[in-house]
């Protein structure tokens, strides 16, 4: 039988760590809930009812304000110091001695809630500041970060920097089972990710990138390729750590996309590290994810990961526009670093 997520644990969290472990549990027991509240679909209520905006101004529905209760409910009463979530506008202190500031997105695609797709909950867990805001630092001080998917399987996602697991919630007794330990994604894949409906704002890197895929085995990669876009993050990301491929939301021009959709400290920050962990590649086009401080609570980021030659295919693209150069055979059709 394989082993449950906390005996793990209790393998991987110890010494001063230990108490971590009592956080992840407690992040699992509210994605239990939450992943039983989806379960009931509309007998539990109109969970994909729109009942306002949240504090970045996103449409917030039924589904966003339970699973928010559900998760804050999880952190209080243990070792959690402060918290910061897609939903609260500011972070919140819940206990200055708690040794841990866990930031998370309870509800991940939540335009989705309604068509019966996979949707989930991303968090990520830093070590926490006494008093003061642990929410800046840059996504390497993670202790701890993953997501759980709600799908024709709910299932887990964790790092604890040591690796990925993946843990299958077993409906018979609700139980976390590890179903896979040490993920790895494949450095190269045919698949890509991206809302290709906003083709028209992206810039020249992300345009050549998904133009040279389109134009498959008649274009300089000389291949061709798939495209798949869900629209829950948490859905690409599994996709890519089970077969490889890459993701991507850029920055664009539209009003207030300057800096894409996805926010850096509950939704880029955790898929990076389990990312990396994974030995995939997460970026912002120039710079990586893991090394940006979140400058503040809901500050977006332009996102790409998945495969690292991929990723490191789009930085180049990146690389080469920026240094505003004349371009270089390297780059030009059917080039080297096009492959
Ligand atoms: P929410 O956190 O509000 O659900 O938004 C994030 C997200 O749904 C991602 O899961 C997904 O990748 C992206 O937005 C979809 O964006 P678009 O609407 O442009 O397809």
């Amino acid at each position: 039988m394989s082993m449950t997520l906390e005996e793990v644990l209790a393998g991987s969290a110890t010494g001063e760590r230990a108490a971590l472990a009592a956080v992840i549990l407690a992040i699992a027991g509210a994605t239990r809930d939450i992943a039983g509240l989806i379960a009931m679909g509309v007998l539990a209520g109109a969970m994909g009812a729109s009942l306002g905006q949240n504090a970045d101004g996103d449409t917030q529905k039924e589904l966003d304000v339970r699973a928010q209760a559900l998760m804050m409910q999880a952190m209080t009463g243990g070792q959690v110091a402060a918290v910061a979530s897609e939903e609260l506008d500011d972070w919140q202190l819940l206990d200055s001695k708690g040794a841990y500031a866990v930031a998370f997105d309870p509800l991940d695609g939540s335009s989705n809630i309604d068509t019966n797709i996979s949707i989930g909950t991303i968090f990520s867990i830093l070590p926490a500041r006494g008093g003061e805001n642990p929410f800046t630092s840059a996504g390497s001080a993670q202790l701890a970060a993953g997501f759980a998917v709600y799908g024709p399987q709910t299932l887990l996602v964790l790092t604890l920097g040591a690796g990925v697991d993946v843990f299958t919630l077993d409906p018979r007794d609700g139980t976390w089972r590890r179903t896979r330990a040490g993920v790895q994604i494949a450095p190269t894949a045919n698949e890509y990710a991206v809302n290709a409906s906003n083709y028209r704002h992206w810039n020249e890197p992300v345009r050549t990138f998904v133009d040279d895929c389109v134009s498959g085995t008649e274009g300089p990669r000389e291949k061709n390729f798939n495209m798949r876009w869900i629209g829950s993050l948490v859905a690409e990301a599994f996709r890519i750590l089970t077969r490889g491929g890459v993701f991507l939301y850029p920055g664009d021009i539209r009003a207030g996309y300057r800096d894409g959709r996805l926010r850096l400290l509950y939704e880029a920050h955790p898929i990076a590290f389990v990312i990396e962990q994974a030995g995939g590649r997460a970026s912002n086009g120039e710079t990586p994810i893991l090394q940006m401080p979140a400058m503040s609570l809901h500050q977006r980021v332009p996102l790409f990961f998945g495969s690292r030659e991929k990723v490191a295919l789009i930085e180049r693209l990146h690389c080469s526009q920026r240094s505003d150069i004349a371009p270089s055979p390297l780059f030009g059709q059917r080039g080297l670093f096009r492959v």
